[in-house]
């Protein structure tokens, strides 16, 4: 397998996962500016929408969209359970947990690393944003993990979370998000896959 990434953007998530997995896969690095891949060719030959993440298989195929991604990778190994099984009222507890990351937290901020949006505008987006970050601190002042164990979704959410100081957040204050963080980065998959991609806090 091969994992199209750039730099700490969100395909650091199925990388972590790929770690914890203990899978073998080669890492091709995009600069996400120009396209260029780390192999010479444009990454939209890969990707034709032109973001990370992009898997692709042995047998070809190409894998994009993160949450397809983690969930396709969890159920490589099962026994890791970093996903419960298809088919289960946990796994869409999953889906569900997936959408809300993909959908409110990430969507939900990642038009603040635009430079073309003006101030006040990236403001209206915060106060939004601020709600989500509030319910999940709520979710996490109860548990650990977002699903009872360690499992793709924090992979996913900690990704996204590591923005936040880009955008002049400061994660202290919500305190039950701000120990998630300490929690997932001290994992030693995730401090191999940002070393890895000498990564720098930037997507
Ligand atoms: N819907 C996609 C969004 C992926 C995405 O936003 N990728 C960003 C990095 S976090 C990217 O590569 N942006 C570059 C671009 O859109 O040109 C997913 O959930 O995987």
């Amino acid at each position: 397998m091969k994992l199209y990434f750039a730099p700490n953007a969100c395909s650091l998530s199925p990388h972590i996962v790929l770690r914890e997995l203990g899978l073998p896969f080669e890492l091709v690095r995009v600069n996400n500016k120009t396209k260029q891949t780390s192999e010479g060719r444009s990454f939209l030959e890969v990707n034709p929408k032109g973001y990370v993440a992009a898997l692709v298989l042995d047998n070809g195929e190409v894998l994009t969209e993160g949450p397809a991604i983690l969930q396709y990778l969890a159920d490589l190994k099962p026994e890791a359970k970093l996903a419960p099984a298809n088919g289960t009222w946990e796994r869409v507890r999953l889906q569900e947990t997936l959408n809300f990351v993909t959908s409110e937290i990430h969507a939900g901020c990642s038009l603040l690393f635009s430079s073309d949006i003006p101030e006040d505008v990236k403001d209206i987006i915060k106060e939004k944003f601020y709600k989500r970050l509030d319910n999940l601190d709520t979710t996490l002042s109860r548990k650990d993990y977002l699903l009872g164990e360690f499992g793709v979704a924090d992979a996913y959410l900690y990704t996204v979370l590591s923005w936040l100081p880009h955008f002049s957040i400061d994660i202290k204050r919500w305190k039950a998000l701000a120990r998630f963080m300490e929690r997932i980065g001290a994992r030693a998959a995730v401090k191999a896959a940002l070393a890895a991609e000498d990564a720098t806090p930037v997507v």
